[in-house]
């Protein structure tokens, strides 16, 4: 990491200006210092932003565990304990437990690696370890644009450190395609009944991000399919003829960020436009408000629609940072090497340049701690070991590192 490499260079003053952290860590106050982008904005009820920080901050250490790596997206623990992650211009490659990368595996089809879009995430299939099965999303070119797609494959590793992909087949597609280049999401989650969630976004621009509230579109939606790509018959809107059947939930911008809880629920953190990223557990058939119900305004400083932070039926986030974290990434901390962040979600912060850390109390964010890692952080992953790792990548895709994060 930078500071690290400064010290290396004998710059110390340099390196405790860079190493000092972008927000006031002070035990019981907020981590967040900065102003509002939506000051007359106001929270649904107490606690729904900037929580206190827990009376005692752990002490975290840091270690680059891999370095050299493309420009990664997203990391998956396999049941040997080496990563499968992806890179955004459409690689794949297993780093071993020694932080070196293998070849390229082969077999990965080409995918649209232009804006937000390219290789995103990967989830390994709940009967990975007999099947070898593995899932993942990806932007994809099509006639008349382009839109997030999940596909199935077989990971079939080699002696070598590598391996190939085979029986590549596309199970899912958001559809409407769009010709555009922003909002693709999306994150794979498995529940506990092999079902798979999607997130997405919603394309971002002025006509089609309005399609989050039309059950007609899959833009701006979670979707919960099988491991075929069909929608299960327990979704809410399969009996529906004006709604697509594979919708979970509707009314989101841009989900990069979903875990389940220690109960198997799914939780989802989006991204907001300037302020208002917002934590929520997506139920079957509720709407999340966007475009319509959101905190935060336009990049263009203008307000959102009508400004409204409330309607009767539309849901409230569990929580909401303005300003923004940039949420990517997102882990249930459920070991004992961290006792402290036990049952917390950890979230990774683009522009936060860290890892979020959100004390639950029941479905209720009690504290809000932040780990200051001085790089933009894309995924979030919890190890076998208990240690957080954290993939960090470059503004513009340079190289990327994945870091270890322990107890002192
Ligand atoms: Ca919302």
């Amino acid at each position: 990491m930078k500071h690290l490499t400064l010290l290396q260079t004998g710059s110390v003053i340099a390196a405790m200006l860079i190493a000092l952290p972008a927000y006031a860590q002070t035990a019981g106050k907020p981590a967040e210092t900065k102003r509002a982008n939506a000051p007359t904005q106001k929270p649904a009820f107490t606690g729904q932003t900037r929580a206190p920080q827990p009376a005692e901050l752990v002490d975290i250490k840091t270690e680059v565990v891999a370095d050299d790596l493309p420009h990664l997206w997203a990391m998956e623990f396999l049941p040997d304990g080496r990563m499968l992650v992806t890179a955004k211009q459409g690689a794949m490659h297993i780093v071993s437990k020694e932080g070196e990368a293998g070849p390229r595996i082969e077999g990965v089809p080409k995918v649209l690696a232009s804006g937000q879009g390219g290789l995103l995430d990967v989830a390994l299939a709940p009967d990975f370890a007999t099947s070898g099965l593995i899932f993942f999303s990806f932007s994809e070119e099509r006639e008349g644009g382009n839109g997030t797609s999940v596909a199935l494959a077989k990971l079939v590793p080699d002696q070598q450190g590598g391996g190939k992909l085979e029986n590549v087949k596309v199970i899912f597609q958001q559809m409407p395609s769009y010709d555009g280049n922003k909002h693709f999401g999306s994150r794979l989650v498995f529940g506990p009944n092999k079902e798979l969630y999607v997130t997405v976004g919603e394309r971002s621009d002025a006509e089609p991000r309005v399609q989050a509230q039309d059950l007609n579109s899959g833009l701006g939606k979670v979707f919960r399919i099988d491991m075929n790509g069909k929608a299960l018959p327990d979704n809410p809107f399969v009996n529906r003829q004006d709604a697509r059947p594979e919708i979970w939930s509707l009314g989101h911008r841009n989900l990069q960020s979903a875990t389940l809880d220690g109960q198997g629920r799914l939780w989802t953190v989006e991204h907001g436009p300037r302020g208002g990223d917002e934590l929520n557990r997506p139920q079957a058939g509720k709407n999340y408000g966007w475009p319509e119900v959101t905190y935060g305004i336009e990049y263009s400083g203008a307000k959102v629609g009508q400004g409204i932070t409330q309607r009767a039926e539309t849901e409230q986030p569990v929580y909401y940072w303005d300003p923004v974290i940039a949420p990517s990434g997102m882990a249930y901390y459920d070991h004992d090497a961290i006792p402290e962040w036990k049952g917390a979600f950890l979230i990774g912060g683009l522009v936060s340049q860290g890892i979020v850390v959100v004390h639950m109390d029941g479905d209720e964010v009690r504290h809000e701690e932040r780990v200051d890692l001085d790089e933009r952080i894309r995924d979030v992953k919890v190890g076998p070991d208990g240690a957080v790792y954290a993939v960090t990548e470059q503004r513009g895709g340079g190289d990327s590192t994945i870091v270890r994060l322990t107890k002192s």
